[in-house]
C-alpha cells in the first residue's frame, strides 16, 4: 500500500514520461545483452566454474584429504597446527572446507597444474581466493575439482563468501605459490 493513494485510480493507463521511457529501453537492451552474455562467457571467459564434481560423503573426503595432506606435509603454518601441504606438480589436491577454516594450506609450484579438489564437511561455504578473485561455492555433500595454475608467486588469501555462522569471519585459509 502506498503512503498516499494515486491521483487517478487506474493509474497503469497514464501517459509514461520520455526518461521513463529511455530508462526502461536501457534496461531492457542491458538485460538482453547480459542473457547472451552468459553463454559467451562460458566459452571465453577465463573464471568458468569446474564441471566435474562427485557426490561424496563428508567421513570418506575427510579421510582422503587428510591421507593426501599427511604425505606432502612440509610445515605448520604460522602459530596454528594447520598444515602446510607441498604436493608434487601436477597432482590432486585436496581442500576441506569447514566451520571455521580452509584446511590445509598449500605450497604450489608456479607454472604447474593441479588438480585442486574442493569440499566441505558440513555446510554451504564459499571459496574465495584472493587478491585475484576466484570465487567457487562449496556444498557438503559434493566434491568439485577445479584444474589450477597458478601465474604469480606470493601468499593468498582465501575468505569464505558464503555466510556460514558466527565464525564465517574468521574462516580464513591461505595458498602460497613459489617459484620451483
Ligand atoms: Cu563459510
Amino acid at each position: 500500500m502506498a503512503i498516499s493513494p494515486p491521483e487517478q485510480r487506474i493509474w497503469w493507463n497514464e501517459p509514461i514520461g520520455r526518461n521513463e521511457v529511455l530508462w526502461i529501453g536501457i534496461g531492457l537492451i542491458w538485460c538482453i545483452i547480459m542473457f547472451f552474455m552468459m553463454p559467451y562467457w562460458h566459452l571465453e571467459g577465463q573464471q568458468n566454474p569446474p564441471t566435474e564434481g562427485y557426490r561424496i560423503s563428508s567421513d570418506d573426503y575427510a579421510t582422503k584429504a587428510e591421507a593426501a595432506a599427511a604425505e606432502y606435509t612440509v610445515g605448520t603454518w604460522g602459530e596454528t597446527d594447520v598444515p602446510v601441504v607441498s604436493p608434487p606438480p601436477g597432482s590432486d589436491i585436496y581442500m576441506i572446507a569447514r566451520l571455521w577454516e580452509w584446511w590445509p594450506v598449500f605450497e604450489l609450484q608456479k607454472g604447474e597444474t593441479y588438480r585442486l579438489h574442493l569440499a566441505s564437511l558440513d555446510w554451504l561455504h564459499g571459496f574465495s581466493l584472493q587478491p585475484v578473485n576466484l570465487n567457487l561455492q562449496i556444498h557438503p555433500g559434493y566434491e568439485m575439482v577445479a584444474t589450477i595454475t597458478p601465474t604469480e608467486t606470493g601468499e593468498f588469501g582465501i575468505v569464505c563468501n558464503e555466510f556460514c555462522g558466527i565464525g564465517h569471519h574468521l574462516m580464513l585459509g591461505k595458498m602460497i605459490v613459489v617459484e620451483k
